[in-house]
């Protein structure tokens, strides 16, 4: 048995090309990567699509079917019977149906295409796969070259499928799913837009500026349209003033603030010792454990930035002037589930003083006047956590902003710190959800999907 062939023999074999139009045209010659297939035609269109057997253009070659010939191919009789009599597959050889994922939706069908010639063509199951590269290509990707417009503007895609095929594969940053170009827009009596088109609009969304559910809403492509260059043109007034990415210049601004307070910066190694976790009383039994990122010699990606702080206390006091004042602003790893408020990649600042004036009020204060200086409000709640016992908890309605403590703990003997200290921890990517009332905490994050909060795939 072998698999269905990939689309790249059947494009060989066949020495054809079938447009999504069924047009049918000669292949001049083609070039493959390790996911894509680019056919020149005789006619010198150039398509790029998936390499994959289980495309609608795979399944539009092993069928045989076309609704016209191209002029311009100037195809020879003999080229379109090859085609259509389909006599150069291996009659040896059975070709299998690769799995295909039941849930997903099945499309019918093209008009034109018909029973085929092999046992495994006339099992061919409906597509669910996008047809042509584009759908499944960043749009900006596909805009970059001449050929993949050339392929757009041939294969005449429609609003909505274009639009819907510039959302990418998201999975990695626990996106909605990729959507298929070739998916059936099914648009129920009650709802205005399918649930593909919901996903688009709420990607090219910012925050809630347009309710969804709102009836009087222009159509789904006027909408989308709409957004799209309101998104572009934010990008193009930030390319054109600004050029900042939110996370960083929040961090500088932090930074600069926390400088003119008298905190020393710190920018320590992101890859820890294992054993730092188990010194913070985090044992393997304990949740934030299951969190951590462990590499196999020892180490993991750090989940806070106490464990250094604590050792960089020690060392300044020897040195340093009393009470020692440091921060550290950079990236932090936890694996969490879902959520619209954690990131399994964040940003973490966290201050800390030790010694003269490690008080609460002092902390409280100094608090307010980081958040007042961000333009954030707060409330302050009493909290307890496994780490540091009570904690002093920065609310911001029900989001924590930040879990702050009053020193000393017990644990501060196996870190070799014997005076009083006060310290805060603040998410910056929660900060910049609520200053720009962002729906999902992923907007303001390290993100190839967001820029400052806008959509990528415009
Ligand atoms: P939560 O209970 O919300 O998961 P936490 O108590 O585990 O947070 P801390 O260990 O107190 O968080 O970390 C200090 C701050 O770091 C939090 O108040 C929050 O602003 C931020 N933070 C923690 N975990 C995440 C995460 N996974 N994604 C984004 N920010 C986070
Ligand atoms: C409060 C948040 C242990 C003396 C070096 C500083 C603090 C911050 C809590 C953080 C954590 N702690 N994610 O400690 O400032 O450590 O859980 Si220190
Ligand atoms: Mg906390």
């Amino acid at each position: 048995m072998a698999d269905r062939p990939m689309l790249e023999r059947l494009v060989k074999l066949n020495d054809v090309w079938l447009s999504r139009k069924d047009v049918l045209h000669g292949v001049k010659s083609y070039d493959v990567s390790t996911k894509k297939i680019r056919i020149h035609t005789d006619c010198g269109e150039v398509i790029t699509v998936n390499n994959s057997r289980r495309s609608a253009s795979a399944r539009a070659l092993r069928n045989s079917k076309y609704r016209k010939v191209c002029k311009h191919c100037k195809l020879s009789g003999e080229r379109i019977n090859r085609f259509v009599a389909k006599d150069f597959y291996d009659p040896g050889v059975t070709y299998v149906e690769a799995p295909v994922k039941k849930s997903a939706p099945k499309k019918v069908m093209k008009k034109g295409a018909g029973p085929q010639p092999t046992a495994a063509a006339q099992t061919a199951p409906a597509e669910t796969q996008p047809a042509a590269a584009e759908s499944a290509v960043p749009s900006s990707a596909a805009q970059s070259t001449a050929a993949a417009q050339s392929t757009a503007a041939a294969q005449s895609t429609t609003a909505a499928q274009s639009t819907a095929a510039a959302t990418q594969p998201l999975a990695a940053e626990q996106q909605p799913p990729a959507q298929k170009s070739e998916e059936p827009v099914t648009v129920s009596a009650k709802e205005k837009f399918s649930p593909s088109q919901r996903k688009r609009l709420e990607a090219l969304l910012i925050s809630d500026e347009i309710d969804l559910d709102d009836p009087n809403l222009p159509p789904y492509e006027e909408l989308e349209a709409d957004l799209v260059a309101k998104r572009k043109a934010e990008l193009a007034d930030i390319y054109e003033n600004s050029r900042e990415h939110m996370l960083a210049e929040l961090e500088r601004d932090i930074s600069a603030f926390l400088i003119s307070k008298g905190f020393i910066e710190i920018k320590s190694s992101i890859l820890i010792p294992e054993e730092y976790i188990v010194r913070m009383g985090i044992d393997k039994d304990v949740e934030l454990s299951k969190q951590v990122f462990r590499t196999d010699d020892g180490k993991c990606l750090r989940p806070m930035l106490a464990p250094v702080l604590y050792n960089y206390l020690r060392r300044f006091d020897k040195v340093l002037p009393d009470p020692i004042k440091i921060f550290e602003i950079g990236p932090c790893y936890r694996k969490e589930s879902d959520g619209s408020s954690h990131l399994e990649e964040f940003t973490m600042v966290n201050f800390c003083q030790m010694g003269d004036g490690s008080t609460r009020e002092n902390l409280v204060q100094l608090i307010d006047e980081f958040l007042t200086h961000l333009g954030i409000s707060y409330e302050i709640e009493g909290d307890e956590c496994m780490v540091y016992g009570a904690t002093v908890d920065v609310m911001h309605g029900d989001l924590e902003l930040s879990s702050a403590v009053v020193g000393p703990v017990p644990m501060d003997m196996d870190w070799g710190i014997d005076k009083p200290w006060i310290g805060a921890g603040f998410g910056l990517e929660r900060l910049l959800k609520v200053r720009h009332n962002f729906k999902n905490i992923k907007r303001g994050s390290r993100s190839e999907y967001y820029y400052n909060g806008i959509h990528t795939n415009l």
